[in-house]
């Protein structure tokens, strides 16, 4: 098969919302984090998208407990790490946890309103940070949640701040974002450089529709209890059920997933430094 025909699965197993109440198999022990990880390699993901989270179940941007995670994630299996620098806490905080190098971070371009939250991405730090990755060999996920927030990171590209190929995650479905359609979805795609690698993650009911839209246009995909507490309306989900159901619709419209040495590849990560 050509390699073109694989697709890159994702699973972002929690997120910086929500909490344990709002559904059990949240992780937040190094442990759980750990035995997920295996989970959703076996059922497919190669990539593992985290939040840091404390022994109190909510998430946290203390250094030692993110390393803990981490750590506990590669000795349970090859899944490549991407540790976010997203969420609510102070910048400087997020921007730290690169230093841990995970194969990738998240990189959010701009502020934005967030829900309930106001998610503060200032442009200089966001430079500071872009920089710091390159440097690392850290390669940057770039969360884009409306159209100029692509233009940033062509602004970014221009100025030696990223390198190409960019990988952009659509993320649609956030309150304060793009809407969960397939117009917004097309228009972030036609406009990303041609050498762009992309993947949808859909927030929330959108998660399954968008993604399977994404699976067929070509784009890789993303899912996991960040993304959607339900695997079906009042069904409460679990990370393994939701890698399982989005490799069976790649496998239903003719892809197959790609193992962690055809991520790297396709990808094109970075060496670490
Ligand atoms: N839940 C995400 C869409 C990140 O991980 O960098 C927002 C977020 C970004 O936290
Ligand atoms: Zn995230």
């Amino acid at each position: 098969m050509d390699i073109s025909d694989k697709v890159v699965i994702t699973a972002a197993v929690d997120g910086p919302i929500a909490v344990p109440a709002d559904n059990p198999n949240l992780p937040y022990t190094p442990e759980e984090f750990a035995r997920q990880a295996k989970q959703v390699y076996d059922e497919g993901a190669s990539v593992i998208h985290i939040h840091s989270r404390g022994a109190d179940g909510m998430c946290t941007s203390d250094y030692g407990r993110t390393k803990e995670i981490l750590d506990a994630i590669n000795e349970s299996c090859p899944i490549l790490t991407q540790l976010s620098t997203g969420g609510f806490f102070p910048y400087e905080e997020r921007a730290k946890l690169v230093e841990l190098k995970p194969r990738m971070a998240s990189l959010n371009l701009c502020t934005m309103t967030f829900g309930k939250f106001e998610f503060r991405n200032p442009p200089l730090e966001v430079r500071k940070v872009a920089a710091r990755m390159m440097e690392l060999g850290v390669k940057a996920e770039l969360e884009i949640y409306d159209t100029g927030h692509l233009d940033f990171a062509l602004r970014l590209l221009k100025e030696g701040l990223l390198a190409e190929p960019l990988q952009f995650s659509t993320v649609l479905g956030v309150d304060g974002g793009a809407a969960a359609t397939p117009e917004n979805l097309n228009i972030l795609v036609s406009r990303m450089p041609k050498n762009a690698i992309w993947q949808m993650i859909g927030i929330g009911r959108a998660n399954l529709a968008l993604t399977t839209i994404a699976l067929a246009m070509g784009g890789n995909a993303r899912t996991g209890l960040e993304d959607t507490l339900q695997f079906t309306k009042g069904v409460p989900a679990d990370n393994p059920m939701l890698v399982r159901r989005l490799v069976g619709v790649a496998k239903a419209i003719g892809r197959q997933v790609a193992t962690v040495a055809e991520t790297e590849q396709m990808l094109q990560l970075p060496k670490l430094n």
